[in-house]
């Protein structure tokens, strides 16, 4: 009797040992990244202009780690203005959320931040800059996060920034929103004349527009020169076969846009919505805010094509894939 219970402790000791020791290994799961972000020329949208680069890409490179596992992520600044990276969706230490002068440190120029946080999640997450407006000048980037145990059902997956693209500056943007002027809408041809404005009656309206220094048609308030798929306006992604279930995990990187997304004939399967799996819906036409993210499981037809399209809200352009 007591040799059994001797036994029974030491086989409780070693599997408690055991589970501690599994549970450490796979704590010390740590994986290192290194991004630099710089200014350089670049050329989305038919001219050369100065944009911000992480690791000489816009976006930035995609970041993968696994549930349970450490993430160190050097960030350094070779521009000559402050910036910062923030882990949008990401549940970590209020001092590595990278939200500058609120949580985090800004990064100042030539300087590195090292973030460090263990991931206690799984899902189709992003990063971007929280400076100024950097994010619109391409400081943004994908952050994916395996599960322990993956329940969904796939071959391949591909990721999709979508971000928009404009060749002035973005303070220059901000400039036109503030003056309250015709400027963008003129650009879509949205614009109203004002004759027309006071033929239906609309003056008095359209006087406490101009008091509030609003536009007339605000579906969207920027005109944009492009708008992307992975940093260009149209992708060609040719490694998938007919019959694969492809994995897509899109992120709406855009700094004003919002996005109708639509997967040519075939209904795709949405599976997670913000980095949550949901309950599975075929669903094509779908709408995607500001910095959401959604995944969808496509098959590839037989023809072995399939057309991804993320159109502007307010229908002045697309990226397609
Ligand atoms: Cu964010």
């Amino acid at each position: 009797m007591k040799i059994l219970t001797v036994i029974n402790q030491l086989l409780l000791f070693l599997s408690l040992m055991f589970t501690i020791f599994g549970h450490v290994s796979a704590q010390s799961d740590t994986s290192i990244y290194h991004l630099t972000i710089n200014k350089e020329v670049v050329n989305k949208a038919g001219k050369d202009v100065s944009g911000m680069t992480i690791n000489g890409t816009i976006p930035g490179p995609t970041l993968r780690f696994k549930e349970g596992g450490y993430a160190v992520i050097y960030v350094k600044n070779e521009m000559e203005e402050e910036t910062s990276i923030h882990w949008h969706g990401l549940l970590l230490p209020n001092f590595h959320d990278g939200v500058p002068y609120l949580t985090t440190p800004p990064i100042r120029p030539g300087k590195t931040l090292k973030y460090e946080f263990p991931l206690i999640q799984a899902g189709t997450y992003w990063y971007h800059s929280h400076t100024m407006l950097q994010e619109q000048s391409g400081v943004y980037g994908s952050f994916v996060i395996e599960p322990i145990e993956e329940t969904l059902d796939y071959d391949k997956e591909l990721v999709m920034v979508l971000s928009d693209w404009t060749n002035q500056k973005s303070i220059n943007v901000l400039r036109n929103l503030k003056r309250g002027n015709e400027w963008y809408n003129i650009k879509k041809g949205t614009a109203t004349p004002l004759n027309q404005v006071v033929a239906r009656g609309g003056f008095g309206a359209q006087i406490n527009f101009w008091r509030q220094r609003m536009e007339g048609a605000d579906i969207a308030d920027i005109y944009y020169h492009a708008f992307l798929n992975n940093g260009e306006q149209t992708q060609e992604y040719p490694e998938f076969e007919p019959g694969e279930k492809v994995r897509l995990r899109i992120i709406n990187g855009a700094a004003s846009s919002q996005f109708w997304m639509t997967f040519g004939g075939e209904d795709p399967t949405l599976v997670a919505a913000d980095g949550l799996n949901v309950v599975p819906v075929k669903r094509n036409k779908t709408f995607i805010a500001i910095a959401e993210t959604y995944d969808f499981v496509v098959t590839i037809p037989e023809n072995g094509k399939i057309e991804f399209r993320a159109t502007a809200q307010d229908g002045s352009g697309y990226s397609s894939a």
